[in-house]
């Protein structure tokens, strides 16, 4: 009898948990795109473990040794955790792993998806009773702004101390995230986008930002775009967020207002990001928005729900969006059947909501 074989597609991915609950949220990830990878028969994972975390750093004085991006660049796509502890400055970190990683692998957009997932819910009830009201995705810029590493610091450790920290904004720069921005939203079935700056304070690089905004948006007749100062767009999330579809806006902007958005939406424990490449010559790479978390690490109890959706957008940026939609499908229910953690209301633990998610996706 002839035999049908069926060729799943290998996608190599470099998983990097870095430290705190990065790693435990990583672990859990892995486990659930494993279980997806067997249920769907049409791929499998290679894994790259990359153990780069603030024990390399101590030891070498650096997150990324030597040959650490040329790694990277052999992966079709990249799994990263959180990064920091305690005994090293933030600055040091991030500046060390997650900012160089988005620089030097031309990562310009960052993607965060924000809605309020079945099962669970929104401390706004009284705003968002309808969970269908906050469904967005803001496009962070992922390159420029203040995250730039232009600035310095003069007479250090005096009283005259003075520190700079210069926003740099380029019109390509602008213009590559804003046409991103306006092709999501016109891939999105209300077409709406809001374009977010501070161009009556700021009036330089952010009326740099207004004038690319009107002219890329001549170019989507289809999309009803708006402007917003980024004061009055804060207000505008919390008091009115079904006027908000797709948000596009600055490095810094962005990273506030996704916060913001990630806790209407029930917990920042759920938000997941996607810094993309849209050129494709590099991996792309998918985190969950949260942190290290020093204060709940090792306890179990860390939420995997923002890694299980960046895990969902990393398979759908392989091109499975069905396997990506079933996770996500799996995550939603397994919530909906009380498989929460403490920051969703709920009181399970990590391992708790990964079986969970595993055992919804066996069907
Ligand atoms: N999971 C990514 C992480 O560690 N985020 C912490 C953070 O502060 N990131 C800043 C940023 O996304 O620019």
């Amino acid at each position: 009898p002839s035999t049908i074989r069926t060729t799943a597609r290998l996608y190599r991915i470099a998983s990097i948990p870095g430290d705190g609950i990065g790693t435990e949220t990583t672990d859990a990830a892995v486990q659930v795109l494993e279980k997806l990878a067997e249920v769907s028969g049409k791929f499998a994972f290679e894994w790259d473990h990359v153990d780069w975390n603030s024990k390399t750093y101590r030891e070498i004085g650096s997150y990324i040794p030597p040959g650490g991006i040329e790694r990277l660049k052999k992966s079709d796509a990249i799994f990263f955790g959180a990064c920091g502890w305690p005994d090293i400055p933030d600055h040091i970190s991030l500046w060390s792993l997650i900012l160089p990683l988005r620089h030097r692998l031309n990562q310009y957009v960052n993607v965060r998806p924000t809605r309020i997932l079945r099962g669970t819910s929104s401390p706004l009830s009284s705003c968002v009773a309808d969970p269908s009201a906050l469904d967005w995705v803001i496009v962070r810029e992922n390159s420029e702004g203040e995250y730039a590493g232009q600035g310095g610091t003069t007479h250090a450790g005096t009283p005259l101390a003075v520190g700079t920290e210069v926003a740099i904004f380029t019109r390509p720069g602008i213009e590559r995230v804003m046409r991103f921005a306006f092709d999501t939203a016109a891939g999105r079935p209300r077409k709406l986008l809001t374009m977010v700056t501070k161009s009556n304070a700021q009036r330089h690089g952010m009326v740099l930002w207004d004038a690319v905004y009107d002219e890329v948006r001549a170019e989507y007749p289809d999309v009803a775009a708006d402007r917003m100062l980024v004061d009055a767009m804060t207000c505008r999330m919390v008091l009115r967020p079904r006027s908000l579809d797709t948000i596009v806006a600055t490095n810094l902007h962005a990273d506030i207002l996704s916060d913001l958005a990630a806790a209407l939406a029930g917990s920042i424990g759920i938000a997941p990001s996607s810094n993309l490449d849209p050129t494709r010559e590099n991996p792309s790479m998918f985190e969950p928005i949260h942190g290290s978390a020093p204060d709940i690490a090792g306890k179990g109890v860390a939420n995997p729900v923002g890694a299980f959706w960046s895990a969902a957008e990393m398979v759908r940026w392989l091109g499975q969006g069905e396997a990506a939609d079933r996770l996500m499908e799996a995550v939603e229910n397994a919530a909906a059947k009380g498989a929460r953690t403490k920051d969703l209301g709920g009181q399970s633990g990590t391992k708790e909501v990964t079986d969970a998610v595993c055992k919804e996706l066996e069907g």
